[in-house]
C-alpha cells in the first residue's frame, strides 16, 4: 500500500472532517456509553477558572435532579488544556435524556443504566467474527447485509518467502508451504501474524477464565453472540477465540523440518549476511502475509498479492506455545482431543525456543507490518508461565523463578511484552497451585502496580490511569490494558478505586477526552467514522461498506501524528484525526479490540448488583 506523506495526509483529511455528519463536540465531556447506575460518574470541563464552578444536572424534561461544584485540577499536558471534574457519581436514578451543565455550555444527552458496558463487549465482540480469515462472513450474523463478503485467502497455503529484502538481502525459501487458512486478519490489512495474534487471544482466554472467578461464567454462553457456533454447546467467546489458537497451531513447523535462517536477522547494527541450515522442527512462522500493501480498498477475496511464509522467530514460538499451554487447560474439559493438540504444541514450541532463544523478526519485508521484537526475555516468561499453569511441572516454576517474575511482574502489556501478562494468568491461579509465598509477593507486586495506575489517575487531567505524554501507535491499548491489570487487581483485592479506574478508562475511550470522540464505531454520540481498513472502506470507495459497530481506533500517538499537517503542534490526547488514511492513527486491530472487549466484560460481570 502506498504510505502517505504528510503533506498528503493533511490535505485529504480537511475534505473528509468537514463532510462529516456528526453533533459538534460539546464543551462537557462525558462517557457517551453511559453511566453505571450505582457506578461512578465523572464529566470533565475544560476551563481556566480557577475557582470551582457551579453545574446542574437535568433529567429528559429538562428538570434540574442534581447540582453540585466542579473541582478544579488545574492545566493538563495530556490534553493541552486547564480542566474541573464533575463528580455526580451519588446521582443514582437510571434514565436516558440526562444532561450536565456548566453556565451555558452542556454534555451531550446521556444515559444512566444499571448495564451500559454489555452491549460494548458485545459489539467489540462482533468485530473478531468480522476479521475472520477463509471463511465467508454471512449477513445471518451481521448488523447489516452489505458487510458480508465472501472468504478471503481461501485456503491461505503458502511457501517461505523467497527473493530479496527492502535491503537487498537474497533470502532462499523453503521447501515446503503450511495450510495457515483461518484465524482473522490483523487489522486494516491482511496480514495474520502470530505475534499479535498471541496477545490478543491471551486476552480474550484470560477475559474467559476471569469471567469464571468473577462468578459471570455464561456471559458469553453458546447463543449469545452472532456466529456460525452460536448453537455448537461451546462458549461463544471460546469459539471466536479457537479461531486464532487453531491458526497459531497452523504456524508451527512440522517434525523433521530443515530450513535455512538467517541468525543475524533483526539484530541492532547487524546486517544479514549469511543463511544457516536449522533443524526448525516446532519453531513458529511469524507471519503469512502479501509480499506487497495492496491498496484501500480491497476485499479480502479481491486480493491477488502472492502470500509468504515470514522466517520462524523465538517470539512468535513463545507466542504460540503461550496460548496453546491456555488453551490446553481450558478444553481439556470441553474438546479434550484439540486440548491435547495444543499442549504437545505447546511443548513443541517450548522445546525449539530452548534450541534457538535469539531468532530475531527480520522488519525488511514490504507488504506486512513489522512486529520486530528484539527483547524475547518476556516472551520466554509469558510461555513458561502459561505452561506452568497448565501443567504444574516443577521446571517451569524454577524457570519463572530464575526470571524473577514474582518480584518484578512487568509494567506493561503489549504485543511485544508478554511478561505482565503471565503474571496476571498466575497471580489469580486457586490456592495451592502456586507456593504461598511467591503467590503473596506477585499479588503485593501488582496491587503496586494498580496502585500506582491509580496515583496516575489523580494526576492525569481526564482521570484516566495513564498520565504520561507519550501516546504510542495504539495508545487505545495501551490504556483498556492498563485498565486490564487494574481489574486483575480489584479481583485480588476489592478496593474501589481500582474497578473506578477501569471504569475511568473506558469513559476516556468512548468520550471522556479532549476530543470528545468515542473511539468505538457506531458507539456514543460521535463516534469515530471513518477506519483505516480495507475493506469496512466506503469513505474511499462508495462500494464498500462503512465500518461495522464496536471497532476500535488505535486512537492518539503523539509520535507519529505531530508531523501530519492537520495535527501539527497537538497535545498528546489530540494526536488523532478520522480519516481513513491516517493509519498511525486510526487503524484497527485485534490486539485493541481485544482489551476492549476485556474491559467492557469485566465492568458488565462486576457491577453492583
Ligand atoms: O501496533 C503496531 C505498533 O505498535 C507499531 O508501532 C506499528 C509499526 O510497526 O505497527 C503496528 O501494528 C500494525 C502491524 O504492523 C500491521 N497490521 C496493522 C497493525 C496496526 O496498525
Amino acid at each position: 500500500m502506498r504510505r502517505l506523506t504528510p503533506r498528503l495526509l493533511g490535505m485529504a483529511a480537511v475534505a473528509l472532517t468537514t463532510s462529516a455528519t456528526q453533533a459538534p463536540p460539546a464543551p462537557i465531556r462525558i462517557d457517551q456509553v453511559g453511566f453505571e447506575t450505582r457506578g461512578p460518574k465523572i464529566a470533565v470541563l475544560p476551563s481556566m477558572q480557577a475557582s470551582p464552578l457551579a453545574w446542574t444536572l437535568t433529567d429528559a424534561r429538562g428538570a434540574v435532579v442534581a447540582s453540585g461544584r466542579t473541582i478544579p485540577a488545574g492545566p493538563d499536558s495530556a490534553s493541552g488544556e486547564s480542566v474541573h471534574r464533575i463528580d455526580f457519581g451519588a446521582f443514582r436514578m437510571p434514565g436516558t435524556g440526562y444532561h450536565l451543565h456548566v453556565g451555558a455550555t452542556a454534555s451531550h444527552a446521556f444515559a444512566i443504566a444499571d448495564r451500559p458496558f454489555a452491549p460494548l463487549a458485545t459489539a467489540a465482540m462482533a468485530f473478531f467474527y468480522q476479521q475472520r480469515s477463509g471463511v465467508p462472513i454471512l449477513p445471518a450474523f451481521l448488523e447489516r447485509e452489505d458487510l458480508a463478503r465472501p472468504a478471503g485467502h481461501a485456503p491461505d497455503i503458502a511457501t517461505c518467502f523467497a527473493g530479496r529484502d527492502q535491503k537487498g538481502v537474497q533470502w532462499p525459501g523453503c521447501p515446503y508451504r503450511i495450510d495457515a487458512t483461518g484465524g482473522w486478519y490483523d487489522a486494516g490489512d491482511h496480514g495474520k501474524y502470530v505475534v499479535n495474534g498471541g496477545v490478543s487471544t491471551w486476552t480474550l482466554l484470560d477475559l474467559h477464565e476471569r469471567l469464571a472467578a468473577l462468578g459471570d461464567a455464561n456471559a458469553f454462553a453458546d447463543g449469545r453472540l452472532a456466529l456460525p457456533e452460536h448453537a455448537n454447546h461451546v462458549d461463544d467467546l471460546l469459539d471466536e477465540a479457537r479461531i486464532e489458537v487453531a491458526f497459531l497451531l497452523s504456524m508451527q513447523i512440522p517434525e523433521g523440518t530443515r530450513l535455512a535462517v538467517a541468525p543475524d536477522a533483526g539484530v541492532a547494527g547487524k546486517a544479514i549476511t549469511r543463511f544457516e541450515t536449522i533443524d526448525a522442527s516446532g519453531l513458529v512462522h511469524t507471519k503469512i502475509a502479501d509480499e506487497h500493501w495492496t491498496t484501500i480498498p480491497t476485499a479480502p477475496a479481491d486480493d491477488r498479492q502472492t502470500r509468504f511464509l515470514y522466517p520462524p522467530s523465538t517470539a512468535a514460538t513463545l507466542n504460540m506455545a503461550g496460548v496453546a499451554a491456555q488453551c490446553a487447560r481450558i478444553w481439556r474439559t470441553i474438546d479434550p482431543a484439540f486440548a491435547t493438540r495444543c499442549l504437545t504444541a505447546a511443548h513443541r514450541g517450548w522445546a525449539a525456543a530452548l534450541r534457538y532463544p535469539a531468532l530475531l523478526t527480520s522488519s525488511d519485508f514490504t507488504g506486512s507490518g513489522g512486529y520486530g521484537d528484539p527483547d524475547v526475555r518476556d516472551e520466554f516468561t509469558f510461555a513458561a508461565a502459561q505452561l506452568y499453569a497448565t501443567t504444574r511441572e516443577p521446571s517451569f516454576l524454577d524457570r519463572l523463578r530464575d526470571d524473577r517474575l514474582f518480584t518484578d511482574p512487568g509494567t506493561e502489556i503489549s504485543w511485544g511484552s508478554l511478561r505482565l501478562a503471565g503474571a496476571l494468568t498466575l497471580a489469580t491461579l486457586p490456592g495451592g497451585m502456586l507456593p504461598a509465598d511467591d503467590r503473596a509477593m506477585l499479588r503485593t507486586r501488582i496491587a503496586a502496580l494498580a496502585d500506582g495506575f491509580v496515583a496516575e489517575g489523580k494526576r492525569s487531567g481526564y482521570g484516566i490511569p495513564f498520565a504520561g505524554t507519550n501516546y504510542p501507535w495504539g495508545s487505545s491499548s495501551s490504556i483498556l490494558n492498563r485498565a486490564i491489570v487494574l481489574g486483575v487487581a480489584w479481583q485480588i483485592d476489592r478496593k474501589p478505586a481500582y474497578r473506578d479506574a477501569v471504569v475511568a478508562s473506558v469513559d476516556y475511550i468512548v468520550g471522556r477526552n479532549p476530543l470528545d470522540r468515542s473511539y468505538v464505531t457506531g458507539i456514543g454520540t460521535r463516534p469515530m467514522q471513518y477506519p483505516h481498513h480495507r475493506f469496512w472502506a466506503a469513505a474511499a470507495d462508495p462500494r464498500y461498506p462503512a465500518p461495522p459497530t464496536g471497532v476500535l481506533s488505535g486512537g492518539p500517538n503523539s509520535a507519529a501524528a505531530r508531523e501530519l499537517g492537520p495535527m501539527k503542534g497537538c497535545a498528546p490526547q489530540t494526536c488523532w484525526i478520522d480519516d481513513y488514511r491516517a493509519f498511525t492513527v486510526n487503524e484497527v486491530a485485534i490486539n485493541w479490540n481485544a482489551p476492549l472487549v476485556w474491559t467492557a466484560a469485566f465492568l458488565d460481570a462486576t457491577r453492583a448488583r
